[in-house]
């Protein structure tokens, strides 16, 4: 053919080539400016503009193999992907501080209920990432410019050679840099620095595919070795506090404090305390000052499946979209057992993290989410129902409820990006960062620390009060490493990574009327909240598949594991991110070796836990418990 007489415009290798660059050029500075990475070497830098190489030559390759008539559209259409998928990432990872993974990714209707943040998370500035998109579209779609890319076979052999051959260097010196990078794998940022975002998605999708059918495969004998680890454990099967059956009987109030991280607690800002409430009411309850989140990309649903499960969420995604048909023996489950009456109340729709399917699993009785509540215009902000009418609203709920209850109220004011739309309802001046989101989130804290207030209030009025205990938690970060800079101002310290496992902690408070309080310095987290409560109740756990401890009891192993890897123990930080030790009493980083046992603990423990969720291995638990009890009881 003679392609010699057309104009250049026509040409498809010029636009194939120009495309590539194009698409290289825009990955390459996605990864250098959209997403912290930590680049910490040359070599690094390297690997990180080559990989975006061997996987844009792959797909864009995909479109020659289309009729010629189709080709274009083809190209087009793959082009689009493609820019959509790194742009998706760059929005997402505003927020998370985390990529896109599959599992993530089936939930997409919390993307399109998210309403107000997402729309702050687009900048105008964004339109780089699809001007490039527009040019090409032009260009192929325009009759007179259309190149035409008729490929010789050779050449479209060649294009995957290099496609391969790149691929090949990527992984050898990805493989050079971080040892089996492929086969531990709890961090995404690394896989991302090292193989670029496309080959990532790539081994995501197989890795969806692998855990999906880990269940098919899974048999009894792997709950035995969960069980031996747990019962090797110390303090983990049964250990009892002196509260042991301190609560018999009485009602169950768990509060989901949205996005509250201890350091809000007896902070003051412009001279005013920011959680007037919780700062008194701490003085009458236990309050552990040493509590952290475990959540991982489940957010307020993983801390919600760990609360009731004593088991970790997942390394990606949330379980309670991944895993909702499990077996489990969750808390809601036990108590309803013994008499009481499981629910929970949230001011969003039924279907958001899929809580109206995982309820049901869990053993909940009711869920009273936003059909049955009265909502309007001026009573929501962000994600729907604002915490103060929340908690009103739910009151005459709570009356009809049959005693003793398991009840958990979700809050939701408190969530990025930090929005209130009353004026009279900012009863503190934002602080003065400059970072919008930090410099509000002191404002929606403050305001649902007057929600939990009226809570209290209407509680007592209602007579529900001295009968029940309460147990409010933080439920995750709320303020990411994005942030940093304010938070340093804030903290009026350098964010390390020491500092940034502290931030992880959010603030424990066990509330029983009529029961002296004291801050507990114990180091715990939302996984220890399980046996915490059931021993309060006084209700046995004998042999349970469970990672907590009772956090009042003498010999647990001080400590708390972080989904992403990380320990903190009484007396030292493992930060898994960046593989450092630190000593928690000279706060200075320390030698690694120190910490390495802690690292392989949660490891291990982490791997357990997995296993029993990505097996389903609860539901061998029946067979396995008699077993147990033949054994004897380790409590
Ligand atoms: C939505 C609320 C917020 O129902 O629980 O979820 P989050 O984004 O914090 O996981
Ligand atoms: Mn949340």
């Amino acid at each position: 053919m003679n392609i010699g007489s057309k104009k250049l415009l026509n040409k498809g290798w010029l636009f194939f080539i120009i495309a590539v660059l194009f698409l290289w050029a825009k990955s390459y500075y996605a990864l250098q400016n959209a997403f912290t990475l930590n680049i910490e070497n040359g070599l690094q830098q390297f690997i990180l503009v080559l990989t975006p190489v061997s996987s844009i030559l792959f797909f864009l390759g995909f479109s020659l193999f289309f009729s010629p008539k189709r080709r274009n559209k083809a190209f087009l259409v793959i082009y689009f992907i493609m820019s959509f998928v790194l742009y998706a990432n760059v929005v997402y990872f505003r927020f998370f501080n985390d990529f896109i993974t599959l599992p993530v990714l089936m939930q997409y209707k919390n993307f399109t209920d998210l309403g107000g943040s997402t729309k702050s998370l687009v900048h105008p500035k964004d339109m780089l990432y699809w001007i490039d998109v527009l040019v090409l579209g032009i260009w192929l779609l325009r009759k007179k410019t259309q190149p035409a890319m008729e490929f010789r076979k050779r050449t479209v052999a060649m294009i995957y050679a290099a496609a391969l051959g790149f691929g090949a260097v990527n992984l050898s010196l990805a493989e050079a840099e971080r040892p089996q990078l492929l086969v531990r794998t709890f961090d995404r940022a690394k896989l991302v620095k090292l193989l670029g975002i496309y080959n990532y998605h790539i081994y995501d999708s197989v890795m969806t595919v692998k855990s999906s059918t880990r269940r098919v495969l899974a048999d009894s004998n792997e709950l035995t070795e969960v069980l031996n680890y747990v019962n090797s454990q110390q303090g983990k099967m049964g250990a009892k506090g002196e509260y042991f059956g301190k609560a018999k009987g009485k009602n169950v109030v768990l509060v989901s404090l949205e996005s509250t991280q201890n350091f809000v607690i007896n902070k003051k800002l412009h001279g005013k305390e920011v959680t007037p409430f919780l700062n008194d009411l701490i003085e009458d309850s236990f309050y552990f000052n040493n509590f952290y989140h475990n959540t991982g990309q489940g957010k307020t649903s993983d801390s919600e499946f760990i609360i009731d499960n004593s088991l970790y969420g997942l390394p990606r995604g949330a379980v309670f979209t991944t895993n909702e048909s499990n077996e489990y023996n969750a808390t809601p489950e036990i108590l309803k057992d013994e008499g009481y009456t499981p629910v929970s109340f949230h001011g969003n729709n039924d279907s958001f993290w899929n809580r109206d399917i995982m309820y049901k699993t869990l053993g909940y009785e009711h869920f009273y989410s936003q059909e049955e509540y009265n909502i309007t215009e001026e009573n929501t902000v962000n994600y729907g129902l604002k915490d103060i009418p929340f908690f009103k609203q739910s009151m005459p709920m709570v009356e009809k409820l049959e005693e003793p209850y398991y009840a958990k109220f979700i809050t939701m004011t408190n969530h990025y990006p930090y929005l209130l739309n009353d004026k009279d309802m900012k009863m503190i001046e934002p602080a003065n960062t400059g970072d919008g989101s930090v410099d509000r989130y002191f404002q929606t804290m403050r305001y649902q620390d007057e929600s939990i207030k009226k809570f209290f209030q209407l509680m007592k009025e209602q007579g529900e009060y001295k009968d029940t205990i309460f147990v409010l938690y933080g439920d995750h970060y709320g303020i990411s490493e994005n942030h940093n800079r304010a938070m340093s101002e804030i903290l009026n310290k350098e964010i390390r990574p020491f500092e940034h496992i502290q931030l992880q902690k959010v603030p424990l408070i066990i509330h029983i009327p009529g029961m002296e309080g004291k801050t507990m310095e114990t180091v715990g987290g939302q996984i220890d909240l399980k046996p915490t409560i059931l021993n309060l109740l006084g209700i046995e756990q004998n042999n349970a598949v469970q990672f907590g401890t009772d956090l009042f009891a003498e010999n647990r192993a001080n400590m708390t594991i972080l989904r992403d890897g990380s320990v903190v123990t009484d007396q030292y930080i493992y930060a898994a991110e960046s593989n450092k030790c630190y000593d928690k009493e000279t706060q200075e980083k320390i030698n690694l070796k120190t910490c390495k046992p802690l690292k392989e603990k949660a490891e291990k423990e982490l791997k357990y836990s997995d296993k029993v969720v990505y097996g389903d291995l609860l539901r061998y638990k029946d067979s396995e418990q008699k077993e147990g009890t033949n054994k004897g009881n380790q409590s």
